[in-house]
This record gives structure tokens, C-alpha cells and sequence, in this order.
């Protein structure tokens, strides 16, 4: 699926790309860190985070099963396919025709789910299971504590409301591996291939980690793709349409896509959070103030929310289905 240019919308200057991707350094002091949170969340629903704590050992033991994973002959993966959603799939994304440069593996995050789809990847499915398991629960963390800022930030009462979700046995939350095989085809100038196209995440919160190899855009509120320079060591994360409703639209989630042209494979592992299938998705009562500021949005389930964005394609704005009139 090669495409002359990356499509609809302009790539973002030397300038603009300098003016950088904001940075949360979790080792700061937790007062001035809330506040540089809620600051990146509101501007561009997207940030980096260093100083995580997250040993590198077990980011180092996850992408070799991957890589090992993503190496075995096609037959042998198809073996845990297809992903519908959750298993092995490749090339295409979701149940609507939406297609991308890609295959992956994409597993629900509880560790039950976790020990029974290993059985279908990997020959020694426990440490599979194993090293899949330790990295959730860590992510999990890194995840908890930044809603935990956000919570701080926002001023909401209830200090871990939003973390309580994501640490609930019965949250949604999934594990995605993405393996964007090197470009087959040399092109002279500038041809990308799109590996996943534009959307937003439907989670409330994503942290996403890569390789060396560059690709992931994000879409800036001034209506430009933003190439997000690798950082192996550290994550990037992403507000999701969830984390959108429930601040009332203070947050925006952030669309974004991955290009692949490059010669070399990227890997990615990304770890999205949501609540429960039966919790009610709304804002915060923090975050409206009737009547100069209302409710944006209707009430509604994380299963409904899924429900709509399986009926609709990848690009779609899912949460125009859930206004308020
Ligand atoms: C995008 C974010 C996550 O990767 C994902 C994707 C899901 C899938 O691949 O099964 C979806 C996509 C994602 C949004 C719209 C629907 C559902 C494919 C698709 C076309 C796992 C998710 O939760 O939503």
C-alpha cells in the first residue's frame, strides 16, 4: 500500500518540529509535575515521558518475544490469528476494511486472557506469558500514576478515580505489538506507505514504546503531522477519546498514524488503558459547570463505546455519536 505523499495534510516544518514534543520528566517535583501534565495534555494530548522507573530489562525481554514472534515463517503466526480483535493479524486493521503495512498482535491485558492466547504464540507459552505479563504491570503504573497527576492537575476530589479504573481486575485495557516490516519496493524521493492510518485511540490513556526506527506522526492542533522522533528508552503517550469525555473536552485525543520508508523494521508495544466494560463514561463533575458549561457529551458505556468503534472505519470520529444535542 504505497502512497505518493503522506496524504491529506501538510508535514510540519523544521521550525515547527524544533518547537519539540513536550517532555514529563517524572522525576520532577510532584507539584510543578501535575500542573506540566495537565499543561501537555491540554496543548497537544501528547507527551514524552522520562524518568519512568521502568527497568529496561523487561522492555529489553518483551520486543525479543516480539522480534522472536514476528521472525517465524507466515504459517506459524497465522496460527494465532485471525485477530478478531485479539490474536495474531496482519494487514488488515479492524473489521471494516481498513489496511496498513503491517502485522501484529494484539491481546487483552488481563492476565487471564494473557496466559490463555499464549498458547496460541508461542512455543514456550509461559515465559511468553511471563515477560507479556510483567510488562502490563508495569505500564500499568507508569499509566496510574500519570492519571494520578492528571486527577492532581484537574483538581478532582477523588484522587485515584481515574487509576482505580485502569487497576480494576475487569478493566479493558489491551496490549498491542506492531511490526512494520522494512519498505520491499526502493522509491526515489519521497514515498511513504502508511503502516497504521490516522485515528484516535478509543482508551483513556496510551503508552507507547519503540524500537530505534522512526515512523509514528502526530496530528498538531495547527493542522500538521508531527514526526515523532524515536526514543527507544523512553515512552510516549497519547490521550485517548475516554480521557476526552471525561474532562469534558479539555483534553482532545490526539490523532495520529505511522508511516513506514524506511529500511529497517519498526516494533512498537503499546499499552492502552480503559475502564471497565460496564463503567459509565462521562465527564467529571469537576469539569462542568451548568450553564455556562454543560455537559459536551451523553453518557454512555465503555461496551457501548466499543460496540461504535467496531461498527466504524479506523479514521472515524467516534465521538460525534455521543454528544449532547
Ligand atoms: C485503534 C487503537 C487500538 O490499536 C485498537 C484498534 C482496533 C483494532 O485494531 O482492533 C480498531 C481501532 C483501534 C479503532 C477502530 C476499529 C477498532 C480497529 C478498527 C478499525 C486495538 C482499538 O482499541 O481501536
Amino acid at each position: 500500500m504505497v502512497v505518493p505523499s503522506p496524504t491529506s495534510s501538510k508535514i510540519a516544518s523544521n521550525k515547527t518540529k524544533a518547537m519539540g514534543i513536550p517532555t514529563i520528566d517524572l522525576s520532577m517535583e510532584r507539584s510543578q509535575l501535575s500542573q506540566t501534565v495537565v499543561k501537555a495534555c491540554e496543548e497537544y494530548g501528547f507527551f514524552r515521558v522520562v524518568n519512568h522507573n521502568v527497568p529496561k530489562e523487561v522492555i529489553a525481554r518483551l520486543e525479543e518475544e516480539g522480534a522472536e514472534f514476528f521472525s517465524k515463517p507466515s504459517h506459524e503466526k497465522r496460527r494465532a490469528g485471525p485477530a478478531s480483535p485479539f490474536g495474531y493479524g496482519f494487514t488488515n486493521i479492524g473489521p471494516n476494511g481498513d489496511m496498513g503495512d503491517l502485522e501484529y498482535l494484539l491481546l487483552h491485558a488481563n492476565p487471564l486472557s494473557i496466559a490463555q492466547i499464549s498458547k496460541t504464540i508461542a512455543n514456550d507459552s509461559t515465559k511468553f506469558s511471563t515477560v507479556v505479563k510483567e510488562y502490563v504491570e508495569v505500564v500499568k503504573e507508569v499509566t496510574c500514576e500519570i492519571l494520578d497527576l492528571v486527577v492532581e492537575g484537574l483538581g478532582v476530589a477523588d484522587k485515584s478515580g481515574l487509576s482505580r479504573l485502569i487497576r480494576d481486575f475487569d478493566s479493558d485495557s489491551v496490549l498491542r505489538m506492531n511490526h512494520y516490516p522494512p519498505l520491499k519496493v526502493k522509491w526515489k524521493g519521497n514515498k511513504n506507505s502508511i503502516g497504521f492510518g490516522a485515528h484516535s485511540d478509543p482508551q483513556m490513556l496510551t503508552i507507547m514504546r519503540s524500537n530505534d526506527v522512526g515512523g509514528l506522526q502526530i496530528y498538531t492542533r495547527e493542522g500538521l503531522w508531527l514526526p515523532v522522533p524515536p526514543d527507544p528508552t523512553n515512552f510516549f503517550v497519547m490521550v485517548g477519546d475516554v480521557l476526552q469525555v471525561m474532562t469534558n473536552g479539555k483534553f482532545m485525543s490526539v490523532r495520529h498514524r505511522a508511516l513506514t520508508n524506511t529500511s529497517e523494521a519498526r516494533m512498537s508495544m503499546i499499552y492502552f488503558a480503559a475502564p471497565p466494560l460496564d463503567w459509565w463514561i462521562a465527564p467529571l463533575p469537576e469539569m462542568v459547570s451548568p450553564p455556562e458549561n454543560e455537559s459536551v457529551y451523553k453518557a454512555f458505556t465503555r461496551a457501548q463505546y466499543k460496540e461504535a468503534t467496531y461498527s466504524l472505519r479506523l479514521g472515524d470520529s467516534r465521538l460525534d455519536l455521543f454528544r449532547a444535542q
